[in-house]
């Protein structure tokens, strides 16, 4: 039997509860749950009106820790605190089996979908933009500190709204090619619809229960959702958030997998998938005349593209397992990172097969990668989440030309045509107040920008004429700062809370080469 103890600042080390909770591990953490915690956030530990609490979802809280949550609440949200009605141990005991992995892969088929989708009663269609603004050059910032949008005049930079969003978004929100509506996706799978030119929501819908990123479909007509759990990839009707297919990962083999990211290539009619757990990469295609691969082990197409089953789905066999993806601005070729982080590889998706090895040692954020033109040839760059380097690789020979040492790994890297620099966060360690600034014809670091000294300083996106350049201060009390991208000089602070990718609807709905797509 274990002695629960009273206080639980005695336990926040962890130490001693890691002695207590072997053998009858969270023995009463079920009930506890059941009590206390299953009406907000599900009885399956799915989610409800508050966060699923599972471990894919956990692992990536930021901040305090899960028993400090428990027993302290959090601010600002609904999340109450429990340390008078839990003792220490029954907290811990808690977060340790809410961290631990659920019995069974949950189920979330085209029915749960469907009812969990709310389209806003309230909700009117405009035939012209509320405000007058010019609406390329709106411009969004995801504030993750609460949960919101703000949506941004990028000539003014004037607050148009500030609406909510679901929980914990995550991956760059995705504009229609009119750049009127925006999707967004939380990891708990939310994908929420927003009409610009009205300021209001317009519907949310639950596309997975533990989702990566969402992608548009070229012709604006699909949302695709890459879900971790279930194995799975959700296509939804931009129109009404409705299921258009829910495809279930299952390699050639047979093998389940989970989908890393999902990207749309627009000139091939196709949405590109890859696979955390199987070493393919998949394409999807929506249009209506999909390319004829022939049958061979390496260009499968499974279905007919008209009824009964659309999104023929087209699996390629890849020599390693690759996780983040980088397109040429032909998308015929995609630049992959391996899953262990030691490289990666160039996949020509025409004959779909290798076609070179890339030199990527130390984690590439291929995600964030964006290409220029040097001399005559385009290079692409890429920040590296473990080493503090920028690579900078030739497109035509795939030959790394240059490593350019930062103080610390980045995150988010972001140029613009009009723009002769690159910038490129540090994201990780000490120096997360940098900011370099790159000049994109010598490839060295002109300057390195502090504009708050001690804290992560991080993502920049660029006005529709790239003379501005916002960068967050990615803290609860942080803000966006504006600074004139020619002189580097600070025009302007916006408050905001934990702000973290911006986005443009300009530079997003022309595939920009300095903005990841
Ligand atoms: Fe992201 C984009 C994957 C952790 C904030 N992130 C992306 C994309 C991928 C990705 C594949 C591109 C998709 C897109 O925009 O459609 N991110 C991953 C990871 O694999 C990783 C390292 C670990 C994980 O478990 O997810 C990871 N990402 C983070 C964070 O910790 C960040 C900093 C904070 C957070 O919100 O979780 C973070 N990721 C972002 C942002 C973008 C993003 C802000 C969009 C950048 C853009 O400018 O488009």
């Amino acid at each position: 039997m274990i002695r629960r103890t009273s206080s639980f600042d005695t336990l926040k080390t962890g130490v001693l509860c890691a002695l207590l909770l072997t053998g009858d591990a969270w023995a009463d953490a079920p009930s506890d749950y059941a009590e206390h915690c299953a009406s907000c956030h599900g009885e399956n530990r799915l989610g409800g009106v508050g966060p699923a609490l599972i471990p894919e979802a956990l692992k990536r809280m930021r901040g305090p820790r899960v028993a400090a949550v428990i027993a302290e609440g959090r601010t600002a949200t609904q999340m109450p605190a429990f340390a008078h009605e839990l003792d220490a141990l029954q907290i811990e005991e808690l977060a340790g089996w809410l961290k631990s992995p659920l019995e069974s892969n949950p189920e979330w088929g085209e029915a749960d979908i469907m009812a969990s989708r709310t389209l806003d009663e309230d909700y009117v269609s405009v035939d012209a933009p509320v405000w007058d603004s010019d609406p390329m050059n709106i411009t969004l910032a995801v504030e993750t500190g609460d949960h919101h949008v703000s949506v941004l005049d990028g000539d003014t930079f004037e607050v148009l709204d500030r609406f909510e969003t679901p929980f914990a978004v995550h991956g760059g929100p995705k504009f229609s090619p009119d750049g009127r509506y925006v999707f967004i996706m939380s990891r708990d799978g939310w994908v929420q619809k927003y009409d610009i030119w009205a300021l209001k929501q317009v519907g949310r819908v639950r596309a997975g229960l533990n989702s990566r990123n969402i992608a548009m479909s070229g012709d604006g007509k699909w949302v695709a959702v890459a879900n971790y759990l279930p194995n799975s990839l959700t296509l939804l009707s931009t129109e009404d958030l409705s299921v258009a297919k829910v495809i279930e990962i299952k390699s050639k083999k047979g093998n389940p997998s989970r989908v890393s990211a999902v990207y749309q290539a627009p000139p091939r009619e196709s949405f590109v998938l890859a696979l955390k757990d199987v070493p393919e990469i998949w394409e999807v295609f929506y249009g209506d005349n999909p390319p004829q691969f022939g049958l061979g082990h390496d260009f499968r197409i499974e279905g007919q593209f008209k009824n009964p089953n659309p999104f023929p789905v087209r699996k390629i066999t890849t020599p390693d397992y690759l996780d983040d993806f980088f397109f040429d601005q032909s998308y015929e070729y995609v630049m992959g990172a391996s899953r262990d982080g030691k490289g990666g590889q160039v996949i020509d998706l025409v004959i779909g097969q290798k076609v070179a090895d890339l030199d990527l040692p130390g984690m590439p954020h291929l995600g964030s990668g964006i290409t220029w033109k040097h001399g005559d040839t385009t290079v692409m760059a890429t920040p590296h989440l473990t080493d503090g380097t920028v690579s900078v690789i030739d497109m035509e020979t795939w030959e790394t030309v240059k490593r350019i040492k930062t103080e610390g790994p980045g995150f988010f890297m972001r140029s613009h045509e009009n723009s002769p620099y690159v910038w490129a966060d540090v994201f990780f360690g000490p120096n997360k107040d940098a900011m370099h600034v790159i000049d994109k014809q010598s490839l060295e670091i002109v300057k390195t920008l502090r504009p708050a000294p001690g804290k992560t300083v991080a993502h920049v996106e660029f006005t529709k004429d790239g003379s501005h350049a916002l960068v967050s201060i990615w803290e609860d009390d942080g803000a966006v700062i504006i600074y004139d991208a020619k002189t580097l000089e600070e025009v302007r602070r916006l408050p905001m809370r934990k702000p973290s990718g911006k986005y443009n609807v300009w530079n997003k709905i022309t595939f920009s080469e300095g903005t990841s797509h």
